[in-house]
Parts: C-alpha cells; structure tokens; sequence
C-alpha cells in the first residue's frame, strides 16, 4: 500500500488531476448553493497523497526545544484491511518506546477520560471521510491527543499506512481552575489584568499540518462543560491543526473528537458549520483555519477583555460611507420583541440610537406577529428596523404566563442565516457611542460579564447558523437555566464566551451609592464614555420625562439615573418621524395612575431624594395613549 502510493505512476498522476477536477466542481457547486455557514464542508481539499515519510521526520523519536519527547510512529504497515484492523486488539506499542515518552505526558487527562472508545464509530466517520473520494491513504500524518498506549496502539493499527504521532502535552497547573479563567471581577480599565496560561502541545518542528489531529476529552460529572482540561484539550487540537501552516492559510487538517454523549464539543470553537460526519461519540470537523487562528488570538477566558476598553467615537456621520457594502452588508444589529407592545417605544429609540451612533449596518426586529400588532410592527419599520415575523418561542420549564415563558425566541436570533454576524441588543438598551468594532473584532459568544463566569445576555455578538439554532433546541428539555431565562441557557451552551468591556452594556444599576457621582459624569461626558445603557427597573418610556421614576420606589432606587433617564429623553427628542414618539411612547393611562400612587407614597415617607417633589412638565401627561393592552 505505502509503496504504491511513493511510487507514483503516470497513471496515478492522471487520476489525481482527475480527481482535482471533480472537487472542484464540488466546491463551486459548494460556493454557488451555500448560503456561507450551513453548509456542512465536504471535502473540497484534496489531502497529500504524497511519501509518507519523505518530508516528515524521519528519525524514530523527535525531540522539540522543550526536550520533551512524542512517541514516535509505531505503525505496523501491513496488508491487514483497516475493518480487520478495528477487530484486533493491537500490541503495537513496544516497551521501550513507552519507556522514552510517559504516557502521562501523551495523555495528560488520561485518568480524567477513562472511558471506552467505541471504534467502530472511529472507522465509520473515517470512512465517510474516504468514500468521499480522498481514501484513506489521504491520511497520511495523524497527531493525537489524549489516548493512552493501548489507544495509540489501535491507532496504528487502524491506519496502517499512516504516521501516527502521540503529541504529547503538560496538564494545566492545577492553579488554572474555571473560576481562575472566569474571575468574579477584574478590572477592565487597567492592562494589567491577565489570564492563566495553558501549555501548548509538543508539535514536532516540522513544516507540515496533521491530516488529522484525533483528541479523547474528559466528560466529567455536571459541571463537564466548566472543565477546564476539557478546553485545554480542545484549544491544543485546534492549535495543532495549525502548526505549521502559514498565517494566510485558509487550510486546516481535519479534527476527530471524542467525547461521550451528551457532551459536546465546543460550538464556538468547532461550530456544527464545520462538521463534516459524526457517528456516536466521534465528531470529525473540517475547521477552517482563518476561523480557528481567530480565537485562538483571544485570551482563553473573561480574565482578559477580547476587545480594548473604549473606542474613540467616529467623528464622521453616515453619508461618508454608503449603506451596503459588501461585507457589511452580512452584519446586522438585532432586537427580539417577543409578548407585548410595551417595547416597542424602547425598539424605536433604540433603532434612532443606532443610526445616531453614525451606524449604517442593517437593523432587524424579530417580531412575533401574534403579540405585537401590525399598527406596532409599522412603527417599527418607520423607526428603522426591517421587520422579521418569528413565532416566538416557549421555554417548556417555565409556568403559563411567567416572566421568562417566551424568552427562549432570542434562540432564532441564529437562524438570521443571511448575515455572518450579528449584534444582538435588547430593547430596553440605547446606543450612545458607535459599537460597529464589534462586527469585526469580537466573535461568537461574546459578551459583557453578568456575574462571575456567567455572561449578560442584553447584548451579544453572534454568528448565525441554521444548526446551532437546532442545537439550541435540542436541548430546551434537557438543559437548566439557572434564572429560567434565556441567559441561564446560553450561558450552559456557551461556557467558553468572550469578554466585552462592561461599556457594550452598561447596566443603569448602582451597586455602590459612592458609584453614582463616576456614572453620572460617564453618562453626561460628550460624547458618552460608554457605548451603549442598559435601562434596567422601570423604563424612561414609562416615566415621565421630568425624572427617573425609579426614584420613586425603594425597592428600585438602585436602578435610577437621571443622567442615564435625560440621555434617552435626548434620543427620544430627535425620533424621526415626529409622529411615531407622540403615538408609541406616550404614557398609558393606567400607568400614569400607577406613577402618581408612586409619587404620593415617595411624599408620604419624605423620601430624601427628593423628586417626588418636583413639578411634571411632561405634556404627556395630557395626551391619551395609543396602547392596545
Ligand atoms: C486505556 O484506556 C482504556 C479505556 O479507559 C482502558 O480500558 C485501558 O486499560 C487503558 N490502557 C492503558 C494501558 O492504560
Ligand atoms: C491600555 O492599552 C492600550 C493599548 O495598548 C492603551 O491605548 C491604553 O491607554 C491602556 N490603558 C491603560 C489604562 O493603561
Ligand atoms: C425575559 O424577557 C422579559 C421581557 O423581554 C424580560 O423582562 C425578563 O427579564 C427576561 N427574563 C429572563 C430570566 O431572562
Ligand atoms: C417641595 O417643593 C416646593 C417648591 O417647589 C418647596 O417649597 C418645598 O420646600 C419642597 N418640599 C420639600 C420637602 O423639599
Ligand atoms: C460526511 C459526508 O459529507 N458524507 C457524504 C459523502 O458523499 C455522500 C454521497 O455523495 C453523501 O451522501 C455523504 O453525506
């Protein structure tokens, strides 16, 4: 087999030419149907057919600068089909070469990942990936990760013309815990913030990827996706399928993973996008490597922001650049309205937000027809926003009529296949400061920090997929949301996100009382010191526009702001048309009922602020509204 494959015909020749034609035609016809992300990657590279052992290393052992050694090929090359080879029961490691590298180093987890590989899966996938006309032989440099010696041994044996290589790995420090990756807090503003490192594996110096890195992943008890060896095995897979190649590369080798039911691979490290077959517990992707090489650059975990703290606002308005062009045009900002009419005076000042911001990106509404009136979603189109009808979605644990009972509809956020990357900003949120960097620089999941590992679901940079929205609901029985909404999901599905500093979704909230005096000149600085405000508590919509009326309430003084209250009301000024804040941001008459009971009882206990002292200009006070409750 090997000798036929180095002594290459004229004959072979032709058919490799041959071949390349035929992938060819199958990636323009890839290209020409895809809509850029869905589509699952068929093998569109052809791998080398070329001598196994001409330009790889040569020599038995090889050392890399850090003296550490990786077990060397052991393969048996044989005649044996690979189907007989999954049957045997390989010895195929020698003593003396498991002497020369300590399987603790090729399998740093090993005593974390005991569990039984199925290989008939292993030969299944593979074999998809050769009846996809590639073979087997295409395989030709296999590193791996995680398999202790008798696994490495059926390795060998199962591609027998391949050279097969343990890479071996240091375990993380026992230091580098999920929390150590996911602090409770770190200062942004400062540089000096940091994140534990993780070893890298111990490629072999050479010039060439792996065909394919296989790595075994621990799946441990509840918290198997906050492990941290999990990530550090899954990082040094995708580094190694790099190794070698040149930055501008769009190449990348092939990455099987192993892990048990239920445990799933990093999606926004090895997204379904790049799924090229999975049988059981094995899961072979076909990464792309620009895609790999990005997140690789970000730190490992929130310990270190993704993207620099504060951006210098543009000092150009829209008309300097024209709407649409190529790239920008796959990006989109987002919001969800999903029960009730009640955000979409928040929606229309968001949507002005944006386009205020100097924004020209796409602005869509996904909107569930059946809760938020045609008279409301032509509001929404005049305010800006392109109007998606989407069905809202039903969280199965919540009880009929509770406050996150719709929440799950954030989930078809990825079914936007027609951009690359979206925004997503709630409703209640106004921009102040562009945030277009974000398209660019920050990838799937990133987000600002809600508390410790968790992230903020208010605003989100995402990257829409047809399968990862069916991941998302596959799991909507199964998976617990620790706050019943749809951040306590996102959070299980996305463990491994991506820090934004807090001014992408500065939460209106004061943790400290000695904290107002820093927000305020934040919030009154022109232009804004933060990007965009997050208006928690009862909304400035439903307030008059004298004063935050979360003054007025003890239990929601924390969330009031009148610096944060007059910066939405100076949005709310400039809305255009002028008719859409008269008829859908005025107050409701019950509501208005509801804010003078509030105000008595701020005057009944002398509330020390004092607002509940203050005379109400707001006309709107003398306008009936337009709600349909
Ligand atoms: C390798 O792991 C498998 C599965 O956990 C186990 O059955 C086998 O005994 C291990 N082999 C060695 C040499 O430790
Ligand atoms: C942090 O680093 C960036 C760029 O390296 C620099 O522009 C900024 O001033 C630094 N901030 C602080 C607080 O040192
Ligand atoms: C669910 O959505 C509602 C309205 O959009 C919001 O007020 C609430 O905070 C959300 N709840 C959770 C738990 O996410
Ligand atoms: C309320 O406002 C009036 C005038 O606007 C002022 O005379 C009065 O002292 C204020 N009361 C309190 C308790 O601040
Ligand atoms: C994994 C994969 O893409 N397999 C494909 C190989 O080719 C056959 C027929 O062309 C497809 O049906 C498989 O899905």
């Amino acid at each position: 087999m090997t000798g036929g494959v180095r002594k290459r015909t004229g004959f072979s020749k032709l058919l490799v030419v041959l071949l390349f034609f035929v992938c060819a035609i199958v990636i323009v016809a890839l290209l020409v149907r895809g809509n850029g992300c869905c589509v699952v990657v068929q093998v569109a590279v052809l791998p080398r057919i070329t001598s196994v052992g001409s330009s790889w290393d040569a020599s038995p052992t090889a050392t890399t600068q850090s003296g550490k050694t990786i077990i060397p090929a052991t393969s048996t090359r044989g005649a044996s089909s690979p189907a007989h080879d999954l049957q045997e029961d390989s010895e195929a490691v020698s003593a003396s070469e498991e002497e020369e590298a300590p399987a603790a180093a090729a399998a740093p987890y090993a005593a974390d990942s005991r569990w039984n590989i199925q290989w008939e899966s292993v030969a299944s996938v593979l074999s998809s990936f050769s009846s996809n006309g590639t073979g087997r032989r295409g395989i030709a440099r296999v590193g791996l990760l995680n398999f202790n010696s008798s696994e490495v041994a059926r390795w060998t044996s199962t591609l027998p013309a391949a050279d097969v290589r343990a890479v071996s790995l240091a375990p993380a420090a026992d230091a580098v815990t999920w929390q150590a990756l996911y602090p409770n807090w770190i200062d942004e503003e400062s540089n000096r913030s940091s994140c534990p490192t993780l070893p890298n594996p111990d490629a072999a110096p050479h010039h060439h990827n792996f065909d394919l890195v296989a790595v075994k992943l621990p799946c441990r008890g509840q918290d198997w996706s906050r492990d941290v060896r999990r990530l550090h095995l899954q990082l040094a897979a995708a580094k190694l399928t790099l190794h070698g190649s040149s930055s501008s590369s769009s190449k990348a080798g092939m990455v099987l993973i192993l892990s048990e039911s239920g445990c799933l691979p990093l999606p926004n490290l090895f997204p379904c996008k790049h799924l090229f077959a999975r049988r059981g517990h094995a899961f072979l992707y076909r990464p792309e490597a620009t895609y790999l090489r990005h997140r690789l650059n970000l730190p490992v975990g929130s310990c270190q922001l993704a993207v620099p703290f504060l951006r210098p606002s543009p000092t150009k308005l829209p008309s300097a650049t024209p709407p649409g062009t190529s790239r920008t045009s796959r990006q989109a900002y987002a919001t969800v309205l999903h029960s009730a009419d009640a955000y979409v005076c928040g929606a229309i000042a968001l949507a002005q937000s944006i386009r205020q911001s100097g924004s020209t990106r796409d602005l869509v509404a996904l909107v569930d027809a059946h809760n938020v009136g045609a008279e409301h979603r032509a509001a929404l189109a005049a305010a800006g926003w392109q109007v998606r009808l989407a069905p809202r979605i039903r969280n199965p644990h919540a009880e009929a009529n509770a406050y996150n009972e719709w929440n799950y509809s954030k989930f078809r956020l990825w079914q936007l296949t027609d951009y690359e990357k979206v925004v997503f900003l709630d409703a209640d949120l106004l921009v102040l400061r562009n945030m277009d960097f974000l398209f660019e620089e920050a990838p799937e999941l990133s987000a600002t920090v809600n508390s410790g590992a968790r992230f903020n679901s208010g605003v989100m940079v995402l990257e829409p997929c047809s399968c990862t929205f069916d991941l998302l609901m596959s799991g909507i029985h199964d998976i617990e949301s620790y706050n019943g909404g749809d951040q306590g999901y996102l959070n299980e599905v996305f463990t491994w996100w991506h820090r934004l500093p807090r001014h992408v979704n500065f939460l209106k909230y004061v943790w400290a009382e000695g904290d107002r005096a820093a927000q305020a000149r934040m919030l009154t600085a022109e232009p804004a010191e933060v990007h965009a405000v997050h208006y928690l508590g009862m909304k400035p919509w439903l307030c008059y526009r004298d004063y935050d009326c979360n003054w007025n309430v003890a239990e929601l003084r924390r969330f009031a702001s009148d610096e944060a209250h007059a910066r939405w009301w100076a949005v709310h000024d400039r809305i255009e048309p002028a008719e859409l804040r008269d008829r859908f941001c005025a107050l409701p008459t019950s509501h208005m009922e509801v804010l003078e009971q509030q105000r008595r009882e701020a005057a009944t206990v002398n509330a020390p602020d004092g607002h509940w002292n203050r005379t109400i200009t707001d006309p709107r006070r003398r306008i009936k509204a337009h709600y349909h409750h």
